[in-house]
């Protein structure tokens, strides 16, 4: 039984795999789309959320599929799928629009970026647009640093001292003050 589920599993990951290529081989650099959170390392799913694929589709897998017909066209290259400003074509490697499917990759390898994932990743626009990707390893924008949480606490939490602070002192005065007056009227009576 275990060495049917193993079966299973690897025909799995293989049609899985199959599937990628068959995607990868109809964009120019579709098979090595680099990771931008781990340096030197490529993000296999190109097409997903995650660097290792499956899962949810990212918006240019989505464009791709759903919009421009699983094919690379002017207008596919032309768009802008994860918003950085570069359009799919400048990031593939095709600024010109002109690869087609099974012409060599174009293109200077070490300038292919992501077309899906927002960069650079931790502006405060890009960290919204990149919501639900696995970016591991890379910088995020933070809405609010952890010095103004420390700043605001310290703050607050002088005021409340010095309040307790003062209602110590006024208590105390107030005991110091009654049994003074105790005092006096037993020595009176
Ligand atoms: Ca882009």
């Amino acid at each position: 039984m275990a060495r049917l589920f193993l079966c299973l599993h690897l025909m799995s990951l293989t049609a899985i795999c199959i599937g990628y290529e068959v995607y990868q081989a109809k964009l120019p650099n579709g098979g090595t789309t680099p990771n931008p959170c781990k340096k030197g390392t490529l993000w296999v799913g190109l097409g997903h959320m995650t660097p290792m694929g499956g899962g949810n589709r990212n918006k240019f897998a989505t464009d791709f599929h759903d919009v421009y017909g699983e094919v690379w066209n002017v207008a596919l290259c032309n768009a802008d799928s994860d918003g950085d400003g570069l359009t799919n074509g400048m990031e593939l490697g095709d600024p010109n629009c002109t690869w087609v499917e099974g012409n060599p990759a174009p293109g200077n390898p070490s300038t292919i970026s992501h077309p899906g994932i927002c960069e650079p990743t931790d502006t405060k626009e890009c960290t919204e647009r990149n919501q639900g990707f696995d970016l591991e390893g890379c910088e995020v924008y933070e809405a609010t640093t952890p010095h103004d949480h420390d700043h605001d606490h310290i703050h607050i939490g002088d005021v409340s001292t010095d309040s307790q602070n003062g209602s110590t002192n006024l208590h105390f005065s107030f005991l110091v003050f009654t049994s003074f007056a105790l005092l006096l009227i037993v020595a009176v009576v």
